[in-house]
């Protein structure tokens, strides 16, 4: 019997609909019946009485066989499992399941495994049969011993499935591979195998769906690098319904490494996913990882021993472009983890970082700083196992103080000694990317000279105690504060600059700088303008305040008598109440025009120099556009609009003394770029017809700061080549809001370009409190968006690029063009942009789009 050809099962309890029977039958339509006059009328009341007698009946029927006769309903379930064979040499035509070799010991295998069963009165009641999927060398790679990947069948009463359950479970203790780790002989017949690490699983539900219609596996030895795909992959989705495993073999001694170029499918997990173990069979308590949708950790696995299977199920519905990942093998002993670390400071990482670590590893750091200092270890990234409070999957221990989860802000551990033992931990299921750390001698009565230190004992520079801005990660720089004159006090104690005070954003973390500033009685609306109106206008068609702000922010479209700068203006000429309303997949215009062109702002295949940011996965961010001048290389961003047409940066294209920017000649348009220097099938290389600056553009000031661009050939869009949405010219960006940028520029100020695309996270900034921030440098058509706190913003080469905000309904919208700023990433300086909105119009004019 193969499993993996043999179907799914018949199965009643695990099928969602079989309760629901009722609902087929016949309902009778009462004002259907009324409407008909005379005999008619009373001939569909005869049918409508046996109809409903026939549903009684079934009814009574169903209930009768669902709780007397499904007893006798008897289902199939499958197990499958490992065993430990420690007095068997692996040989190589143990990879062949053709081979005689493989069937003489799978033979003994299944004797073996009915010989286990017999001891369990209902594992030998209802035990049908076991097929060996699969043989590899014993656990400790030395070739000693063999494991044998196999999958049992139990044919079974439908309400006893539990005890069977339990019955396989209580083969081996909860943990499982301990139990006979000394080779426990279970049989005693001549042919009885050495078995130990006997581990069965109940098969995952989804494994064994009705609908799989195709079942494969492929063998594949890692010794050569090479790579694995999705079928179809990159030219077509992968195909819908299939079960398929890539049996991952390395030589003994050393590991499989699995690294995901590409992997993208449906975000919904119950209908396509690809699940990795850390096994030749997929059994649960060996997953490495399971993953759908357009992930964003890491995508590097490792095996602990020399096999690894990888799956992908995929459904009917909704089938995507599927993965690519290249494969390899590297030596069990690399890289060494663990050590003496000696010294006044150092760092250390747990295996493979910034890749996931392994399964089932361990390693021991043994600190030792200069005598009469204490040391401090902080971790940089942190992202290990499961949050939880006694930590009992993976873990790092830190001096008997145990870690594990994930840690936002850097945590810091100190000793009381100059030593200090780290140890890590992973188990045998479900990896993470692991921690980076940094170790510190100090001495211990003057933890932080000259410096300000936190409860968490962290040490940052006395400046940025009291600046209303978290640095220690706990807050305790920002306690007990005295308030400067230029600063306003929050409740919590907290010290902001006052002219944060009513902007509309919740400086302070507890409100209180937004709630002093009420100017409107209760039951009135503040208008933008200022005026108070009573809150029941809100909404109701009429332009009350005078500026449409009492109608520019309504749930419900309403055609508004007269228009205003809040208001969306329909190709008709009316204007609608509702909030950015254009691309929301509802039709507000009555001539349609808020839902036209709206081919933009989707990454095709999702259902879903940057200072501080991180890389972006491929295809991400379809409409970010990499401008090389011919020669230099990268020297601007640039977003798709349409396929004929880019949106830059006035400013990139200034002619420069010799360097004659403006023209088009000079330029190189890269579409679907991820890697500087590495295109790939879905890049699209073009040159430029024309380039058209904004004729308002100011170069001492920036104003106006935008450009069209104008390909010399329509791209075809693909699945990293996508437009992104424009906003009409009142659509609102309210200050708060989160927005993305992306860009190859400098990752900090100074620095040098990225070769991944990087994203960041900014936020708007209110415009007021941009100008007082800028010394009133912005004017109506720029935009600000950053972290105040600093650390994170666009620089020098990421000009022309995206700011980009997802709307409520999904879609993007470019919000601004990178344009200027401050230096990068400073605190209090947030990056300036073009605000797009304001050139709806000459966009229009200028390229059509
Ligand atoms: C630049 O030089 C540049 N921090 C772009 C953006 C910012 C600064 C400089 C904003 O292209």
């Amino acid at each position: 019997m193969d499993l993996l050809d043999s179907g799914q099962k018949f199965s009643p309890t695990q099928d969602p609909d079989w309760d629901t029977v009722l609902q087929f039958l016949p309902v009778s339509d009462s004002k259907q019946l009324e409407k008909k006059p005379g005999c008619k009328r009373k001939l569909w009341v005869g049918v409508g009485l046996l109809l409903s007698a026939a549903a009684v009946s079934l009814v009574t029927g169903l209930l009768v066989w669902h709780f007397h006769l499904r007893r006798d309903v008897r289902v199939t379930r499958v197990y499958i499992g490992s065993m430990g064979i420690h007095d068997q040499h692996f040989l190589p035509a143990y990879e062949d399941p053709g081979s005689p070799q493989f069937t003489e010991l799978a033979a003994l295998v299944k004797k073996q495994l009915r010989l286990i069963y017999s001891r369990d009165s209902v594992l030998t009641k209802y035990f049908k049969g076991s097929s060996v999927q699969a043989f590899s060398e014993g656990d400790n790679g030395s070739g000693d011993g063999v494991v044998a990947y196999y999958e049992s069948e139990f044919d079974i009463p439908a309400p006893q499935q539990s005890s069977l359950d339990d019955a396989i479970e209580s083969l081996e203790p909860p943990g499982g591979s301990q139990h006979g780790r000394q080779g426990r002989l279970l049989l005693r017949p001549v042919d009885a195998l050495k078995v130990n690490n006997v581990v069965s699983r109940a098969v995952d539900p989804r494994m064994t769906r009705n609908s799989l219609f195709e079942r494969k596996s492929f063998n594949v030895h890692v010794r050569e690098a090479g790579l694995v795909q999705s079928p179809g992959f990159p030219d077509s989705s992968y195909p819908p319904n299939v079960y398929l495993q890539w049996r991952l073999r390395a030589d003994p001694g050393h590991r499989v490494q699995l690294d995901f170029h590409t992997l993208i499918l449906e975000d919904d997990c119950q209908q396509d996913f690809i699940k990795i173990y850390d096994s030749l069979a997929p059994i649960e308590h060996r997953a490495l990882t399971e993953q759908c949708g357009y992930p964003h950790g890491s995508l590097s696995f490792l095996s602990s021993g020399n096999v690894m299977l990888l799956t992908l199920l995929t459904s009917e519905e909704k089938n995507f472009p599927g993965f690519r990942a290249n494969f390899s093998q590297i030596g069990l002993s690399e890289p060494k983890c663990g050590g003496q670390l000696t010294g006044d400071r150092g760092s250390f990482s747990s295996p493979f970082f910034p890749s996931n670590y392994p399964p089932r590893t361990s390693c021991v750091w043994n600190i030792e700083v200069p005598k009469e200092k204490f040391v401090k270890v902080q971790f940089k990234k942190f992202s290990v196992g499961n949050q939880s409070s006694q930590c009992p999957d993976d873990y790092v221990d830190v001096g008997g103080q145990r870690l594990c989860g994930r840690k936002l802000e850097s945590t810091v551990i100190t000793s009381r000694s100059n030593g200090v033992v780290v140890k890590f931990n992973s188990d045998s299921s479900y990896v993470d990317q692991g921690f980076h750390a940094e170790f510190e001698a100090f001495v211990p009565t003057d933890p932080c000279p000259g410096r300000f230190q936190c409860s968490n004992n962290l040490c940052i520079n006395r400046t940025l105690q009291c600046d209303g801005w978290s640095d220690c990660g706990d807050d305790s720089d920002e306690f007990n504060c005295k308030c400067e004159a230029s600063q306003l006090e929050c409740r919590n104690g907290r010290c902001k600059p006052k002219f944060w005070e009513c902007n509309g954003v919740d400086d302070c973390g507890d409100n209180s700088d937004e709630e002093r500033c009420v100017k409107c009685k209760d039951g009135e609306f503040s208008c933008r303008n200022g005026r108070c109106v009573a809150e029941t206008l809100k909404c109701d068609g009429k332009d009350d305040c005078a500026d449409g702000s009492d109608e520019s922010r309504c749930e419900k479209s309403l055609v508004l008598q007269s228009c205003s700068e809040f208001t969306f203006r329909c190709t008709s000429g009316r204007c609608i109440s509702k909030l950015n309303p254009e691309c929301d997949d509802e039709q507000d215009c009555e001539d349609g025009s808020d839902e036209a062109d709206c081919q933009c702002g989707m990454r095709p295949y999702r259902s879903s120099r940057i200072v501080g940011g991180q890389d972006s996965r491929e295809g991400e961010w379809p409409w970010q556009v990499s401008l090389h001048v011919r020669g230099t290389g990268h020297v601007c961003g640039a977003s798709v609009l349409s396929r004929r047409w880019l949106l830059t940066a006035a400013h990139c294209v200034q002619d420069n003394g010799a360097n004659k920017y403006s023209q088009a000649d000079q330029w190189e348009a890269l579409l679907g770029l991820h890697v500087q220097s590495q295109t790939n099938e879905w890049t699209v290389r073009r040159s430029l017809r024309r380039i058209a600056a904004h004729p308002d553009y100011n170069p001492l000031t920036y104003d106006n700061d935008v450009a069209l661009m104008e390909l010399d050939a329509n791209v075809t869009l693909n699945q990293n080549i996508w437009p992104i949405c424009l906003p009409s010219p009142t659509h609102d960006f309210p200050a708060g809001q989160d927005a993305w940028i992306t860009g190859w520029g400098a990752t900090r100020e100074g620095g040098v370009g990225a070769s991944v695309l990087q994203k960041a996270v900014v936020r708007i900034v209110n415009s007021t409190v941009c100008k007082s921030l800028m010394s009133d440098d912005i004017t109506d058509r720029m935009l600000c968006a950053g972290v105040l706190k600093g650390g994170v913003d666009a620089c020098q080469g990421d000009s022309g690029g995206p700011l980009s905000v997802t709307s409520p309904g999904g879609r993007v919208f470019l919000a601004g063009v990178v344009s200027w700023g401050d230096g990068c990433g400073r605190r209090n300086k947030p990056g300036v942009y073009a605000r797009v909105s304001k050139y709806r119009r000459w966009i229009k004019e200028t390229s059509g789009v």
